[in-house]
């Protein structure tokens, strides 16, 4: 197998030769604590990092994470390997860290499409389709959905979403389908394109897992029991990098709760576009949209042009990302005093950085 086979193109090529990095790359497709599992042009082993890997990490999003091309040197006639860095990202997925720890959390890397897999049927949610699609255009990632269980909806219901869904301005491409009755698989497997990553992004229980088996065309991955309905048991623990039968590469990942927004700036401008549009016919070019005279946005809202709810997550997503950003900045801050502090410390014993 050839490494183009699974996603090394022209600008992870261009990446590794900027490195001096040969023949010796590889693609991260599991990791379970300080485990990975990577592969290569012969097939999966596993890997870990170097104690000099370890000791120059400065964050957790330093370390390898799933979809992360390494460069690494193999060990027992290529039965395991050390992974010595990481190839820069060309792609990443990343949110704040689960609760109250305010710190970058990457998901997964190096991904083309990302789908956002959502239930027709308890699970719906614009609002959070919108979060999922700031961390997508964040991320550089394009974000695709994908509407799971339609077979227990009917067809009105069914129309009410998509009404939902382009009423609150969200362009990207939708797909229905249901694991049940084979609807829409199809279309899933004629979109995906040989060397091509994707990954599933969603709640526990929409049937992510259930997805991929159907793709494979077995069921070797665990799903939740049909009698299972137990809440917020994660089925799936760990992501996977899976390459199908026809090319394609798709990430399984445990179900997501919380998606907070942090340095996600960027991505929310991009998502809310529509609020942008609108805002350059502000007055004022600070304008913050809440009862300034001559508010585009305002007058676009009392028109009916702009959604009201679409709008109002915008300003919450925008307030939790500056306050997310605030606490971040702060503690970097800290971080490098102590940074500086430790240098000094070594400096004066007489001791030098490398030691
Ligand atoms: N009716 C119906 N049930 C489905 C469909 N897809 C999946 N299921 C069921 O939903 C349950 C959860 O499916 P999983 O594939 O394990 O869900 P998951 O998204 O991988 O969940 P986590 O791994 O916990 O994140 C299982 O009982 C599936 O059989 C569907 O299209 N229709
Ligand atoms: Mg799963
Ligand atoms: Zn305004």
């Amino acid at each position: 197998m050839e490494l183009s086979e699974i996603g090394f193109d022209d600008w992870f090529k261009d990446q590794a030769e900027q490195y001096g990095l040969g023949e010796s790359v590889a693609r991260v497709t599991a990791v379970d604590r300080d485990q990975y599992i990577i592969r290569n042009e012969q097939g999966e082993i596993p890997a870990e990092l170097t104690g000099k890997f370890l000791y120059t990490a400065e964050s957790r999003t330093d370390l390898p994470c799933v979809g992360d091309w390494v460069s690494v040197r193999y060990h027992d006639f290529g039965a395991h390997a050390s992974i010595h860095r990481i190839l820069p990202r060309k792609s990443s997925l990343r949110r704040k860290t689960p609760g109250r720890n305010i710190e970058f959390q990457i998901i997964a890397a190096n991904i083309d499409v990302a789908f956002i897999v959502q239930s027709c049927h308890f699970d719906f949610n614009v609002r959070r389709l919108e979060r999922y699609i700031v961390m997508a255009n964040e991320g550089h990632v394009e974000p695709l959905l994908l509407l799971t269980k339609t077979d227990l909806i009917g067809p009105e219901a069914l129309a009410s979403l998509v009404e939902k869904i382009r009423h609150a301005g969200i362009a990207a491409k939708t797909i229905f389908l249901s694991n049940v009755t084979g609807e829409g698989i199809e279309l899933i497997r004629e979109l995906m394109v040989p060397g091509k990553t994707y990954c599933l992004l969603g709640s526990s229980g929409v049937g992510k897992t259930t997805l991929i088996n159907r793709l494979m065309g077995d069921s070797g991955l665990e799903t939740r029991g049909v009698s299972d309905t137990g809440e917020g048991r994660h089925t799936t623990t760990r992501r996977q990098l899976i390459l199908l039968e026809h090319g394609g590469l798709l990430i399984d990942m445990p179900g997501m709760r919380e998606l907070g927004m942090l340095g996600a700036s960027d991505g929310i401008d991009d998502t809310f576009n529509d609020v942008q549009e609108f805002s350059k016919n502000c007055r004022f070019t600070n304008c913050s949209h809440a009862d300034e005279p001559g508010c585009a946005v305002q007058m676009a809202l009392a028109q009916h042009k702009l959604n009201a709810e679409h709008f109002q997550n915008y300003l919450k997503l925008k307030k939790e990302s500056e306050f997310h950003d605030l606490s971040y900045a702060e503690k970097r801050k800290k971080d490098r005093a102590f940074g500086k502090f430790v240098h000094s410390v070594m400096k004066t014993r007489g001791m030098r950085d490398e030691d």
